[in-house]
């Protein structure tokens, strides 16, 4: 028998919740602070079509770019009271959950497929945990990062360029203090209103990889790429414990199908596009200055590091650099 179930949102507790032969009909709204252009939007819309696929319809996904449903915080803030379902989330979870500071530990991974095997290995499963426990968000497929880079309006080779530099970071503690530590003036602000600090002066600069560059069209108000390097990190695409509980069985199995195939979209995705960030803003007319001493860097944020990772933390820490 077919029993119909209508307009089943958020926190609705019917006892019925798993039955086999139950017909839902479920939204679930994703925000995100790329452009629609953007890989992860790419990414996003194609799990949306995947999971309606193999649900018959039952569960769609609406994505919102540039941070539409409110910035990462509020976003996380809106699925725990149930405004939103799903959210691109990482190193800011370290507000949560201590263990999500290992997304994005400066100087922490050598390249990508050291980032790679942390990820997918006891380390990854290990924070995807803690999310879980601390935040009630399941992570569902996870991006890679390019490595994250400074970006300023004259070139920044050292630490000792970095005088008198201000500059926003995410809300991400461990940021706050690595920048501080090199030299520079950081703050906290959430990307959406990074464009605008910078075109009216409130900051001389900001970091991030490449494709986040790009899609906030930053090259329009900063002239340098310095080539950093400083973070490598990765990405979980998130929704709702209590949300992914709601599904009946058949819909949790296609929802966990779809984000094993989004994986394999976002890998592939990544490794074609992400060189063309830098290119398309080369073309756009920003210099990249490539003659950065990493090293300085690297030591020049080593002791801030250290002091603020929790022993949990630096244990972790300990694992992946001996990776
Ligand atoms: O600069 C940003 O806002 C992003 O590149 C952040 O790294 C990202 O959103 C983290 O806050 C992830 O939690």
């Amino acid at each position: 028998s077919l029993s119909l179930f209508i307009g089943c949102g958020n926190g609705d507790t019917n006892g019925d919740n798993g039955s086999e032969d139950e017909v839902q009909s479920i939204e679930w709204r994703l925000g995100h602070l790329g452009n629609d252009t953007h890989l992860w939007n790419v990414t996003a819309l194609h799990f949306a079509d995947l999971v309606n696929e193999k649900t018959d319809g039952q569960v769609t996904i609406s994505v919102y770019p540039n941070e539409q449903l409110g910035n990462e915080i509020d976003n996380i803030n809106m699925i725990q009271s149930g405004t939103a379902d799903m959210v691109i989330s990482g190193e800011s979870m370290q507000n949560w959950a201590e263990k999500a500071a290992l997304m994005a530990v400066p100087y922490a991974f050598n390249d990508i497929d050291h980032l790679r095997s942390v990820v997918e290995g006891e380390i990854g499963a290990e924070i995807e945990t803690e999310i879980s426990e601390k935040i009630g968000l399941k992570a569902l497929y996870y991006h890679v990062r390019a490595p994250r880079n400074l970006t300023s309006n004259y070139p920044i080779s050292t630490p000792a360029d970095l005088a008198g530099f201000s500059m926003r970071v995410p809300n991400v503690p461990l940021f706050v203090e690595a920048w501080k530590a090199a030299g520079a003036n950081p703050q906290v602000m959430a990307f959406s209103e990074v464009f605008t600090a910078l075109q009216q002066n409130v900051i001389n600069g900001q970091e991030n990889p490449y494709d986040l560059i790009h899609s906030a069209n930053f090259n329009e108000v900063q002239e340098y790429t310095n080539e950093t390097e400083h973070v490598y990190g990765w990405l979980y695409v998130l929704v709702g414990e209590d949300q992914f509980a709601e599904l009946s069985e058949a819909n949790k199995a296609a929802v966990l199908e779809a984000a094993a195939e989004t994986q394999v979209f976002a890998d592939n995705l990544f490794s074609e596009e992400i060189e063309k960030y830098k290119a398309e803003l080369i073309e756009r007319g920003m210099k990249i200055n490539s003659d950065v001493d990493k090293e300085a860097f690297r030591e020049a944020m080593a002791p801030a590091v250290e002091e603020f990772l929790s022993e949990t933390q630096l244990n972790l820490y300990n694992r992946i650099v001996e990776a």
